[in-house]
């Protein structure tokens, strides 16, 4: 049952993430709506993408997303035990929480969080490895990669980097 409910948000996240997160869905509104929208979410990714691309090459290889994925597990292990709890990865808060905040969308935000903790969390023991997160960046990374050409540019990780998909959904109308 619980699992059920759980996919089905999973899905729906995924799927209005996909189809709504990126697409000019809000052109129709004046343009300084739409610059009040290009999202602070938005505006975080952009940072998370430019601290990974340290030497500013424009685009980031999957060596440099997992070194940076094995860092942010680091920083997230709180009790230092190698694994992330659920409690640990919110509290981490991908330092958008004071947006969701700001924005009155603390619950979509902790839902989201909880969705991509779920998805990552492969053998559901409600623990993430340092080997699952890894996993998770990797498969993630793939997917993201549309002309698969074995890197991402700053577009494709905006646009395919479900952790980014799923946060901004929430941040958004
Ligand atoms: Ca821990
Ligand atoms: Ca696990
Ligand atoms: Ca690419």
């Amino acid at each position: 049952m619980k699992t059920a409910i759980i996919s089905t948000i999973l899905l729906s996240t995924f799927i209005l993430g996909a189809f709504s997160s990126d697409k000019k869905t809000t052109s129709k509104k004046s343009p300084s709506v739409q610059k009040q929208q290009k999202s602070e979410g938005r505006k975080l990714a952009e940072l998370a993408f430019d601290t990974v691309d340290s030497q500013e090459r424009g685009y980031l290889d999957m060596g440099q997303m997992v070194n940076f994925a094995d860092l942010v597990h680091l920083s997230m292990d709180y009790d230092e035990n190698s694994l992330v709890s659920l409690k640990e990865f919110m509290n981490w808060g991908f330092g958008m929480q004071n947006i969701a905040e700001d924005t009155n969308r603390t619950r979509a935000f902790n839902t989201a969080l909880k969705v991509v903790y779920s998805f990552w969390d492969r053998n559901g023991d409600g623990q993430l490895s340092s080997s699952e997160h890894k996993k998770a960046i990797m498969s993630d990374f793939k997917r993201a990669d549309l002309d698969g050409n074995g890197s991402l540019t700053k577009v494709e990780y905006l646009k395919g980097f479900s952790l980014n998909i799923a946060i901004r959904a929430a941040l958004k109308d």
